[in-house]
């Protein structure tokens, strides 16, 4: 069968950076090379900005596909319920939708009737198998992971154990990436993926509530071998041009000790190519950090998320010190690794001065790139679950993280606060880096004066913005893009 496999991969907002959108998803790539090794066809549309119904559908008769197959993160819901309705009106052919979203709100995403099916969790065997048993070969209502409607009946079958040997897997299908048509970093770069899951509970990332999914949640942290991981770069490496680093799009490499040791060992003999990865500051210590270096990393990126610790634990539910979060920014500084701070704003509870205290340790931490998001509830979450508990939500369903917008009513933040701090975040951390130089009589009547022109309502935005566009021309260059992520 040909199966057409759609991803929307930009935002209504514009991209993070700027740059033309789109990047290698790997769980894409995964789903197009097991089918392809079964022998089936794969037609992957790779949306890098919006289509309207005439063009997808354009594009739709010309595939003569079997199924049509959507992969969605909760962002992109929107768009994939509205190019669903299209493919079913027009074509009645089955529709399946899988991802983090559908995984994490299965009945919400059958709620839109022209979704036939929804996969809860990994999707490799579940989709090869609806294939088969479209074709006859199987019973659609008894695959495990898949619910839906089928024949008139709805069905819904738990999720299936977590795949235990990685290495099983096909490497992902890259050839339905056109490489040239997405952000340029994409060209530069090999993006792998070494694990996949995460065992840490942050409130409002998915990965707590994707771990409840499955029957036998303890098996959803799972390592590749790293030769197989290894064997795959090297592959791909192998008469590369234009490649400059390889990207590890894992949650968090630096996680297990003994698989840690042996990749920062076998990396370096066998690939020729500095690496970019993510990591926790408490996974960090200056052991691990000067192998990484050894082996060749030049990028880490960690999460900060809030400045605030009262926040950071009870609302976000990260247990980490500002002292260990300083301490992993200082010894990455030590050893020449770049780092980005990932961070965001606008949580349930958070005040103005929560946001500055996100501002304030970046501008002590002094990370290579800042990054700050406004925070947004996914389905699923314990923050979610806040969220509706407390009524706090005023625009559920749309693409508000770029937008500067929160989807909840925040008494605590102004959106001109939330715009300002967007806009200027690293220019604001580095003024407050400035100030915490100075000897204390002076920093800390200082920075109070700065705190309160920030959040004053009498100070016109206009004139804040000014004198923020001020520190931003004055901005050191190695304050802003010194490093690549
Ligand atoms: C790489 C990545 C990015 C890249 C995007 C690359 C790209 N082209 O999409 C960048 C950096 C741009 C990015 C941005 C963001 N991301 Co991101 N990202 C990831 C990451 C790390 C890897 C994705 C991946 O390839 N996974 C590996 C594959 C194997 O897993 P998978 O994609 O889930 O696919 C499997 C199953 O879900 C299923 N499946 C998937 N599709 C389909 C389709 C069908 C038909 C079937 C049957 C099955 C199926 O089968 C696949 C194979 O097993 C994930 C975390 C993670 N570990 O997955 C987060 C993740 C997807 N991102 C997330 C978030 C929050 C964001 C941001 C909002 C972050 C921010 N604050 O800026 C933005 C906006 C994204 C958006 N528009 O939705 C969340 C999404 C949560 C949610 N509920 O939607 C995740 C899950 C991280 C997390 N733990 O919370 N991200
Ligand atoms: S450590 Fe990162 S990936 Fe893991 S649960 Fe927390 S935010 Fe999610």
């Amino acid at each position: 069968m040909r199966v057409a496999l759609i991803y929307p991969d930009y935002y209504h907002s514009g991209c993070i950076s700027g740059e033309p959108q789109g990047r290698v998803h790997l769980g894409s790539g995964y789903l197009s090379a097991v089918l392809k090794r079964e022998g089936h066809e794969v037609a992957f549309l790779h949306l890098l900005e919006p289509t309207d119904r005439e063009t997808f559908l354009a594009w739709l008769s010309r595939q003569d596909a079997g199924l049509v197959a959507f992969s969605s993160t909760s962002l992109m819901f929107p768009k994939v319920r509205s190019m669903a309705r299209w493919a079913k009106e027009e074509t009645g052919l089955p529709v399946v939708v899988g991802g983090v979203h559908p995984t994490l709100d299965p009945l919400g995403t059958l709620e839109e009737e022209s979704i036939d099916f929804v996969c809860l969790g990994e999707g490799e065997a579940a989709l090869l198998e609806l294939v088969e048993a479209l074709e006859g070969r199987g019973e659609v209502d008894a695959i495990p992971g898949l619910m839906g409607r089928w024949r008139g009946r709805d069905f819904a079958n738990p999720a299936r154990t977590p795949l235990e040997d990685l290495d099983s897997l096909p490497f992902p299908d890259r050839s339905i990436f056109e490489m040239e048509r997405m952000a340029p970093d994409q060209r530069e770069r090999i993006t792998v993926m070494a694990s996949r899951g995460c065992p840490y509970h942050c409130r409002y990332c998915s990965n707590h509530a994707q771990r409840n999914v499955y029957p036998d949640g303890s098996r959803y942290v799972r390592f590749r071998s790293v030769d197989n991981v290894l064997s795959e770069i090297e592959e791909l490496a192998e008469g590369a041009e234009g490649i400059d680093h390889v990207r590890f799009d894992d949650d968090i490499l630096t996680l297990r000790p003994a698989w840690f040791k042996e990749f920062v060992r076998e990396y370096p003999r066998r690939v020729d190519l500095p690496f970019i990865c993510n990591s926790r500051v408490d996974l960090l210590d200056e052991e691990k950090i000067a192998a990484l270096k050894e082996a060749g990393c030049k990028t880490i990126c960690m999460g900060i998320e809030s400045g605030n610790p009262w926040l950071r634990k009870n609302v976000l539910g990260r247990r980490m010190s500002d002292e260990r979060i300083l301490d992993a920014f200082r010894l990455c500084r030590k050893y020449g690794i770049g780092t980005v701070s990932l961070n965001m704003m606008g949580f349930p509870q958070e005040d103005f001065s929560m946001v500055l205290d996100t501002v304030k340790l970046n501008g002590r931490a002094q990370p290579g790139i800042t990054q700050i998001t406004v925070f947004y509830p996914f389905p699923g979450t314990e923050l979610y679950r806040d969220c509706k508990e407390k009524g706090l939500f005023v625009d559920e369903g749309t693409d508000t993280l770029f937008t500067r917008r929160s989807a909840l009513k925040l008494d605590g933040i102004s959106e001109e606060q939330m715009e300002l701090v967007s806009e200027y975040f690293t220019a604001l951390a580095w003024l407050y880096h400035g100030i915490f130089t100075l000897p204390d009589a002076l920093s800390r009547p200082l920075e109070r004066m700065v705190d309160r022109a920030l959040a004053s309502p009498l100070l016109p935005s206009s004139w804040k913005k000014k004198a923020c566009d001020r520190l931003l021309a004055r901005l050191p260059w190695e304050w802003y893009m010194t490093t690549k992520y």
